[in-house]
């Protein structure tokens, strides 16, 4: 088990650990020797430990941004504490950032500055305001989840480079703007059209023009679908700064990276995609399964397409304290992407040996999360965890640990656990 956190100078703590408590690890040594019972350790499956406390948040947070964890500043990487994804739509806020490189200057930025441009497989190339976007197509508004690819990356192991994201590395957010299928209508796609590749104004670390931040693209049947959009606003307000400010793509659904921001091109292809972050073993997988470790040659990898069933507990928060008696409603979100919905969740209290399956609200639209909430009222004092465990249409569910090990530590869904005392 990859979260061992818990156990991090802890050592010297367990002075008198109980024998059962140092065949379960130095954590669930530490609780025994302080006198905390943990009723449920029997059930602890052979090889797990106990949850870590959450990350607290630190360093000087960027305008307009706040209670993040920075996990890099240049570029600018923050997560979110799952205990600030409580609402229902994300706050500004508390949405988080995740740039390849230097975000563009958009002081005096207008609707009438801003263009973005479509062209390559199209009969008429386009050059639009974001004025002309608001003008000529019918708006929308979407509740939409950005999780990026890598959310979860921290707890493979072997480890993979890169930001060390743990599990907030998602947000979900009313987005506003038009459907990137009515302006391809517009445009004309041809018949050779069968990839996009997005462009946005912020520029690659080196500084060097020629190179881009990053260049993603989709299969043109998802830039088709309905819920693919051109955006200008998030929560009936401008997109944030970080997030994109004044025009960004959502391809809800994939990758976070595929939602390219401070969006200038779409450049329709007769390929796939082969600008910076699609070629090698960036976002992608293996084809196959990996034993944890392999290099894995670059025609053996695929490009992720669907984020998989993932849920999230927003509430309580992980360490909180709860009297004995009184039941503690567990709250969270759930969402998936392609190919399947959110079907059930379940909450358990006993480390996995039993699971309630919590009240799942309706999704506004596909590609939202979706609210579920649970009881549980635990028997005695002492330490618990919560485990929420999501799964979708096709009956795939989420796994305890780590699912299947890739390079680069992409497409983590295992199951989110808190920490609670009973006292
Ligand atoms: N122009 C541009 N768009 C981008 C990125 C970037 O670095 N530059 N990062 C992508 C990645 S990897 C993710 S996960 C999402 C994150 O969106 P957010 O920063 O709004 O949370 O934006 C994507 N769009
Ligand atoms: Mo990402």
């Amino acid at each position: 088990m990859a979260d061992d956190t818990m156990d991090k100078g802890l050592n010297r703590n367990s002075a008198m650990p109980s024998r059962r408590a140092m065949l379960m690890g130095t954590g669930a040594a530490l609780f025994a020797s302080a006198g905390v019972p943990i009723p449920f350790l029997d059930k602890l499956p052979p090889g797990m430990r106990l949850v870590a406390d959450a990350q607290e948040a630190s360093g000087a947070m960027p305008e307009g941004k706040s209670g993040l964890t920075i996990l890099g500043d240049r570029p600018i990487n923050m997560e979110t504490p799952p205990h600030l994804l409580d609402d229902e739509v994300t706050p500004g806020k508390y949405f988080f950032v995740r740039n390849n490189g230097l975000p563009p200057d958009v002081t005096n930025v207008t609707d009438e500055s801003w263009k973005l441009t479509v062209d390559g497989e199209v009969e008429r190339p386009l050059e639009m305001s974001i004025a002309d976007l608001k003008r000529e197509f019918e708006p929308v508004t979407l509740r939409l989840v950005v999780e990026c690819g890598g959310n979860g990356r921290a707890f493979y192991r072997p480890g993979a480079s890169g930001n060390q994201w743990t599990f907030g590395a998602v947000g979900c957010a009313d987005w506003t703007g038009v459907r990137v299928k009515d302006v391809f209508e517009k445009a004309g796609l041809k018949k050779t059209a069968i990839y996009t590749g997005h462009y946005g104004a912020d520029t690659h670390l080196s500084g060097d023009p020629s190179k881009e931040a990053i260049s993603r693209g989709v299969p043109i049947a998802k830039a088709m679908d309905p819920n693919s959009i051109i955006a200008w606003a998030m929560n009936g307000e401008d997109i944030p700064y970080l997030n994109g400010y004044p025009l960004r793509l959502m391809m809800p659904g994939y990758p976070g990276s595929c939602s390219q921001k401070w969006l200038t091109r779409i450049w329709v292809r007769d390929q796939v995609h082969d600008g910076q972050k699609m070629l090698g073993h960036s976002y992608r997988v293996p084809k196959y399964p990996v034993a944890p470790g392999t290099e894995v040659p670059d025609e053996d990898m695929k490009i992720i397409e669907n984020m998989p069933i993932k849920s999230l507990i927003t509430s309580p928060q992980t360490g909180s304290r709860s009297k004995l008696g009184e039941s503690i409603q567990v709250r969270g979100h759930a969402w998936c992407g392609e190919g399947a919905d959110v079907a059930r969740v379940d909450v358990s209290m006993d480390f996995g040996e039993t699971w309630t399956q919590a009240d799942l609200a309706p999704a506004p639209n596909r590609f939202s999360w979706q609210r579920f909430t649970a009881n549980v009222t635990p028997p005695q004092q002492g330490y618990y965890e919560i485990w929420a465990r999501a799964t979708d249409t096709n009956g795939v569910e989420q796994p305890a640990t780590t699912p299947g090990w890739n390079p680069h530590g992409y497409i983590n869904n295992m199951q989110h656990r808190i920490a609670v005392f009973v006292i």
